[in-house]
């Protein structure tokens, strides 16, 4: 049964996640049906229109987000995210891509909606991401038993400090393209550009920004501003779709589009992100971590520019346009990447009803 307070309004929670920004929804109270279900988040939002005037979305594909929550009946998962992208001058809402940044706000979220229990002064949320039917684990502040967003860590993008959201992922290789490197390859020459095209939790082209002939340590304006550069990499992007087994991606936020350069702060490797038509103001989550795994790919354009750190566990800086996000990689005797884990934070900003 439905608990939406009528038939334009729902129940819902506007929280930053990470560096992204959205609505947070338990399934219940949105319509059943999806075309409803998505016509009603176009209007929440304010799309198709690039300043969502007439809505909650911030103009921008980081804060045009939706997490839609339910308690989980799998075994030893808590709670069950869909993951929504509503794009911002296209009518258009695709579950065809996961998002980790909105994911750290899925723990507090699902503790303060009472769809688990706080245990202690931390609790450990075990999260089903439907859309790659894969598994996280956050840890939530939960002094005396209540959500905490107070608190002293920090993440770049993001002023001031919060309470840590430690994130972990397993298992992420192939989660929409069905293996790590759809192609078998580690390189594949795409347009005359060599490319990786690998999937460690988001589907990505990892290629050199200087083989696209800018620098990348370009900001995030001046590379939003260069058509020339957009209309390339859009023309890579359409062209790898089937290859990458995600078929026709003309209306699909997958893959990304990552421009790697050598790092140039002590890191592992520099990154411009296109998610895929706007440049990112930092990075993804799980974006991250596929770029992170290029890296350590023998052959692979990332690698050959890399600084990779020795041993099994490996923290990965990746530097971003306004800082830079650490993948702590385990990788197997192979070298082959079988967790990552990374710290987030996240804040609520609002509950309460939110009108289409
Ligand atoms: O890669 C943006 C973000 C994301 C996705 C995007 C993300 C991830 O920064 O896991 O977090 O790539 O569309 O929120």
């Amino acid at each position: 049964m439905s608990d939406r307070p009528g038939p334009d309004a729902a129940r819902c929670m506007w929280m930053r996640g990470g560096t992204s920004k959205g609505g947070y929804f338990l399934k219940q109270d949105l319509p059943v049906d999806i075309a409803a279900r998505d016509a009603f988040l176009l209007k929440v939002m304010g799309s198709p229109d690039p300043r969502q005037i007439d809505g909650m979305g911030g103009a921008d594909p980081l804060t045009s987000k939706i997490a839609v929550v339910g308690k989980s009946r799998r075994e030893g998962i808590d709670v069950d995210y869909l993951f929504l992208q509503v794009f911002v001058d296209q009518a258009i809402v695709t579950d065809a891509q996961n998002c980790g940044n909105i994911l750290a706000g899925i723990g507090p979220f699902a503790i303060e909606r009472g769809l688990v229990e706080p245990a202690g002064e931390e609790t450990r949320v075990a999260v089903f991401m439907e859309n790659t039917g894969q598994v996280a684990i956050a840890t939530v502040q939960t002094p005396g038993g209540v959500v905490t967003y107070a608190g002293n860590a920090t993440i770049d993008g993001v002023p001031g400090t919060h309470a840590p959201i430690p994130l972990e992922f397993r298992d992420t290789a192939g989660s929409s393209c069905g293996a790590l490197l759809p192609t078998g390859n580690a390189v594949d020459m795409v347009n005359g550009v060599p490319v990786t095209l690998i999937d460690n939790g988001m589907p990505c082209v990892v290629m050199k920004a200087s083989d696209l002939g800018i620098t990348g340590y370009e900001d995030r304006d001046s590379l939003d501003a260069d058509a020339a550069l957009k209309a390339r990499i859009e023309a890579i992007r359409l062209a790898v779709g089937e290859r990458m087994n995600l078929g026709d991606v003309a209306e699909k936020s997958v893959p990304k589009m990552m421009l790697v350069a050598p790092p140039r702060n002590g890191g592992a490797v520099s990154v411009r992100s296109f998610i895929p038509h706007r440049a990112h103001a930092t990075i993804g989550v799980l974006g991250a971590v596929s770029v992170a795994t290029a890296c350590l790919i023998e052959g692979s354009p990332a690698a050959e520019l890399a600084n990779i750190p020795e041993g099994r566990r490996k923290t990965l800086s990746v530097e971003h346009p306004t800082g830079e996000m650490s993948c702590v990689l385990e990788t197997d005797e192979g070298g082959a990447v079988t967790s990552a884990a990374l710290l987030r934070t996240a804040r609520k900003l609002m509950d309460g009803i939110v009108y289409a």
